[in-house]
């Protein structure tokens, strides 16, 4: 058996893996990172890695994971250093990472955490928890008080264990130590992620520490970023390639496409790594690139995930093979792309080419079953807001419509075989209630679905242009199936681009 990757192993790598071109240990810590799962470790660790070899700084990260444990001793046990694979159409390439010094497990860290928070030294709090783990109600502006991490942080603001919590406890004891506050840096997939999380955290100071929340308010810098990079969930074949790679055993390894896109708002009182040097892109502005990417990557992978998932679909690579199946996929990344104000410098025809082709990459096995996790947290921006959108300019409604039809049938938790599937959502009771309610018909399942608070707003569910084609695509979906309607509409689209 091979060793295990550590510092004491990683100059015995092979040569074909590449290593770090500094010394990770020679680097202090400047960033706490929320969220360390294989996204972060696919994407900003990669960019902070560039940062430092290329121009160094005390910029490691200290990488907190809210959930497992699991993650958090396997890193450790390597000294924080993991393998990254990149799988490409012409092979697969290992890259080991140093960028990140050390990792705690948030529920087990005792005051560690909040000492790491209160450090000086840390300049930035880096955030990929997926959308529901912030605990906040977009729709109202708000704290989400029924939220698990926000009620228990409310009633215990000392202790906190979520990420609102967490941020406020960290600010709080910056402010009594006289320490300049930390810039907080969302990288979840969520529209304008910097504002949104600012509402969040200064809501949740007010009702926990009301002097703290016009500080916050003043002095607390909130940048909105977005980010992009597939990265299926690892697996024993991405573990046992990185030990044929690096001939040394990894158990954080994890695997990623060739593409990467970071584009972030450059609000860093006090500093920032030199991230530009892995290819991050400075703007005044993110909100046009993140409309851009939560509609048409984002909204595109939910509706295929759906239709995929329900076709038979196993992962994002099938979709695609599946001619009738990827017709409306690009079907949907047109009606998206109408739906978006110009962006100078930005080609969004030849944008939803390359995700095409970045949904096709035969090397990258990409769960439809994952990206349909959490439905009711994501269709709000990928599906809800282009729609009404588009309801607005006039351009097609259809995509959305159908897109939600599918979610729809897939909320019914079991495939046309019989066979029942969890459906990994926050909001499950909520529409598990629905579902039985509607007693298999298709229109009262549509109006109960639309009217769960929060998912699909007031004025889109309430406009038949929207919600008739949905009723109809559902109503067909449960009489016929879903593969007659998928080949149906594909046909439609087929018509209509001949003309
Ligand atoms: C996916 C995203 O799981 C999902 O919902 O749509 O994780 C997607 O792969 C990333 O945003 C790509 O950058």
């Amino acid at each position: 058996m091979s060793e295990r990757l550590g510092s004491a192993t990683l100059a015995s790598a092979r040569d074909a893996a590449a290593r770090p071109a500094y010394d990770p240990a020679s680097h202090g810590t400047g960033i706490v990172h929320l969220g360390i799962g294989a996204f972060h470790r696919a994407h900003q660790a990669v960019y902070t890695d560039d940062a430092l070899a290329q121009a160094g700084g005390d910029w490691r990260i200290l990488g907190v994971s809210l959930r497992s444990t699991g993650v958090v001793d396997a890193l450790n046990a390597q000294d924080g250093l993991y393998t990254l694979l990149t799988r490409g159409s012409d092979g697969t390439t290992a890259r080991i990472v140093g960028s990140i010094a050390t990792a705690v497990a948030a529920a087990r860290s005792g005051e560690r955490l909040l000492v790491a928070l209160q450090d000086p030294a840390t300049k930035i709090v880096t955030l990929t928890v997926t959308e529901k783990a912030y605990g906040i109600d977009r729709a109202a502006g708000d704290v989400d008080e029924a939220h698990p991490a926000v009620a228990a942080d409310l009633a215990a603001p000392g202790n906190p264990s979520g990420v609102l919590g967490l941020l406020v406890e960290g600010l709080r004891r910056r402010r009594l130590a006289g320490t300049a506050p930390f810039a907080v840096l969302s990288c979840d997939n969520l529209p304008e992620n910097g504002k949104l999380l600012r509402m969040g955290v200064i809501a949740f100071a007010r009702r926990a520490r009301p002097r703290l929340a016009d500080f916050i308010e003043r002095r607390v810098s909130f940048p909105s970023s977005m980010v992009d990079r597939i990265t299926p969930a690892a697996g024993d074949e991405t573990l046992a390639e990185a030990e044929r790679l690096t001939g040394l055993r990894d158990e954080a390894a994890i695997e990623t496409e060739p593409f990467s896109q970071w584009v972030i708002e450059d609000r860093f009182p006090h500093g920032r790594p030199a991230w530009e040097a892995g290819g991050a892109l400075f703007v005044d502005d993110v909100a046009p690139y993140e409309q851009m990417k939560l509609r048409m990557l984002n909204g595109a992978h939910s509706m295929l995930a759906y239709a995929g998932f329900l076709s038979g679909r196993g992962f994002v690579r099938d979709v695609m093979a599946d001619p009738a199946l990827a017709l409306l996929v690009r079907r949907h990344m047109a009606a998206a792309a109408a739906t978006l104000k110009p962006l100078s410098g930005i080609d969004r025809a030849a944008y939803a080419e390359d995700l095409l082709k970045r949904f096709s990459n035969p090397a990258i096995a990409h769960q439809t079953y994952q990206i349909a996790m959490d439905g009711t947290e994501k269709l709000p921006q990928r599906i809800a807001a282009p729609a009404i959108e588009a309801l607005e300019r006039g351009t097609p409604v259809r995509p959305f419509a159908f897109a939600a039809a599918m979610w729809m049938r897939y909320c019914l938790g079991r495939s046309e075989a019989g066979d029942t599937y969890a459906l990994r959502d926050p909001r499950e009771a909520a529409i598990a209630s629905a579902v039985s309610s509607a007693g298999g018909d298709a229109s009262v399942l549509a109006g109960a679905l639309l009217a769960l608070p929060d998912v699909f707003p007031e004025r889109l569910r309430s406009d038949e242009a929207f919600r008739a084609p949905l009723v109809e695509i559902l109503g067909r979906v449960m009489a016929e199936g879903v593969r007659p309607v998928v080949e149906a509409e594909a046909r439609m689209v087929e018509r209509r681009e001949r003309g």
